[in-house]
């Protein structure tokens, strides 16, 4: 297994590189992960929350659980993982930044373009007219929300069971073809389709370089696995 002075020479001497970002690059911000010791979903069972069918029963729950989120994510910082990625983006000619997170972490970072495959925490979307719009306020005084023309709003995240937004997906993968490197920073490789990502990265021959604290499914397929916070290996890394 190749170790962290291969993967630097193998990033320096990459013209496009991808990256595909979970909720373990926020770890070190203070925003909790989902899985795992201290995960979101020890507490809250997902089942219950992140469906179309939960906001149908009770949207007043489910908002409450993301005033909550918006409430300690507006709390936080970005780390020096979000700012090496920014780092990375300005000295490779092709480069995307993929992220499974909603937090907007990346953006505040300083990060450029952004393949949210899984929506942003901080914009609401209305249930009648499908109008989508910015709102950062944390909390929102009045759950929950309304949009102009009265229909109820939800967040604009993506919850299991639906669609991501439309054609991000293929931009994602043809980002990866275009790829020598494809950094997997911070995910626990368990929902699909961004998980699908990895192994399509193997088979257009990318060098899949895995940054996470833990093993994951994906550890043995990866070039390498680098074991530990992403705030400390990617500074070293970029
Ligand atoms: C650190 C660290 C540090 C900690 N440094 N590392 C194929 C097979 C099986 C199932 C499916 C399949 N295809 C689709 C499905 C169904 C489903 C799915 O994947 N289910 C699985 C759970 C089995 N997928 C879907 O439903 C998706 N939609 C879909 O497929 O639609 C098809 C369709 C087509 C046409 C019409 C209709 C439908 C949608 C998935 C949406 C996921 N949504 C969520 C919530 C978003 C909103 C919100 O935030 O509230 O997205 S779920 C949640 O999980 C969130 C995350 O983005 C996502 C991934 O989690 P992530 O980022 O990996 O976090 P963790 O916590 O799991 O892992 C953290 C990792 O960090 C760990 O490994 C730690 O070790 C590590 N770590 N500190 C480095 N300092
Ligand atoms: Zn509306």
């Amino acid at each position: 297994m190749a170790d962290i002075e291969q993967v630097r020479e193998w990033i320096a001497g990459a013209a496009g590189v991808a990256v595909l970002t979970g909720a373990g690059i926020s770890a070190e911000s203070g925003v909790p992960t989902f899985r795992g010791a201290g995960g979101l979903w020890n507490n809250y069972k997902a089942e219950e929350l992140a469906t179309p069918e939960a906001f149908a029963r009770d949207p007043r729950l489910v908002w409450e659980w993301y005033n909550w989120r918006r409430e300690a994510i507006a709390k936080v910082l970005p780390n020096p993982a979000h700012k090496a990625l920014v780092r990375l983006e300005i000295d490779k000619r092709i480069f995307t930044l993929i992220t499974q997170n909603v937090d907007g972490l990346h953006d505040r970072a300083g990060s450029g373009k952004i393949l949210k495959l899984h929506g942003d925490i901080w914009r609401l979307r209305c249930l009648e007219c499908g109008a989508n719009w910015p709102d950062r306020r944390a909390p929102l005084p009045k759950l929950p929300p309304h949009c102009q023309c009265g229909g109820v709003a939800r967040p604009n995240v993506v919850w299991f069971g639906e669609p991501l937004p439309d054609g991000m997906m293929k931009e994602a993968e043809h980002a990866v073809e275009s790829a020598q490197v494809f950094l997997v920073i911070g995910t626990s490789a368990n929902v699909f389709p961004a998980a699908g990502l990895i192994p399509y990265a193997r088979h257009a021959g990318a060098k899949v370089v895995e940054i996470n604290t833990d093993e994951t499914p994906y550890t043995n397929l990866a070039d390498c696995s680098l074991r530990g916070p992403a705030g400390q290996i990617l500074p070293q890394l970029i």
